[in-house]
């Protein structure tokens, strides 16, 4: 948006040029001076009609049809922060206005919804039925909307069964209160055992804890707008969640996983 459109570029350099040329024409006498500057400013002021003419180029050019991304939310369960919450040098703090809408391509999905997408998770307690409460549409902030994994760093992980372009991921933990969650990580791969090919979209673990890299993303507060993720349209088959417990408990709290997306062509 900052550069300048390619027309005015070209007649700012030829008029460059133009300035050298004529300059140059007036320290030699060139008897063909008079008509080849005439000529010259002719070239020169066509070039400008057609400058002025061309229609300005769109501002939405540089985002193609790209259309607000819309997501569904819960209610707000708490408003604030307490006072004695201790946080981390790095949380971006919370915002009492509305969340401004990421742009996406037209023509996505939540293809987390899919029945066909395939649940897994790092904690081998967790029932299956209780995994089919990520993607059931239910954000709700109440302790039934929240499935609960052991302590340590957990994941949550999703098969998609194909390559896909994935451009959005709303990850709600838990918004029942105040709280951070810690070492917020989110990768794609493109196997099960996240070995082969495997990219992070998302990384808060400022201090390596979960020992997958430094993150250098910001932690945040949980709240009903759930955390928006842009994952630039990587492409993947499989997505992986992973948390390590928050400011208020050791537990892992998931509540609703969205990942919109769109199959890779
Ligand atoms: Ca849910
Ligand atoms: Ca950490």
């Amino acid at each position: 948006m900052t550069s300048p459109p390619i027309g005015l570029v070209a007649g700012h350099r030829f008029g460059l040029t133009f300035i050298r040329m004529t300059n140059n024409m007036n320290t030699t006498c060139n008897p063909l001076r008079r008509p080849m500057t005439l000529s010259l400013l002719s070239g020169l002021a066509v070039a400008v009609l057609n400058l002025l003419l061309a229609s300005p180029v769109p501002a939405a050019d540089a985002t193609g049809d790209m259309v607000p991304l819309a997501i569904k939310l819960p209610a707000p369960a708490f408003k604030g922060t307490p006072k004695d919450l201790q946080l981390g040098p790095n949380v971006e703090p919370l915002s009492d206005k509305p969340r401004a809408p990421m742009m996406v391509p037209p023509d996505l999905k939540n293809i987390a919804a899919d029945t066909k997408v395939k649940i897994t998770c790092s904690d081998k307690n967790v029932p299956a039925d209780n995994l089919a409460k990520l993607t059931d549409g239910d954000k709700d902030a109440s302790d039934q909307s929240i499935i609960f994994l052991r302590k340590g760093t957990q994941w949550v992980q999703m098969d998609f069964g194909s390559l896909q372009e994935l451009f959005a991921l709303v990850v709600w933990h838990a918004h029942n209160m105040a709280k951070v969650y810690h070492d917020v990580i989110v990768q794609v791969a493109d196997d099960a055992d996240f070995i082969e090919n495997v990219r992070t979209v998302f990384n808060n673990d400022q201090d390596n804890t979960s020992g997958l890299g430094v993150g250098t993303d910001r932690e945040y507060f949980e709240t009903y707008e759930g955390k928006l993720i842009n994952a630039k349209g990587v492409k993947a088959r499989y997505i992986r969640f992973y948390s390590k417990g928050s400011t208020e408990s050791a537990l892992n709290e998931y509540t609703e996983l969205e990942v919109y997306g769109r199959p890779a062509k």
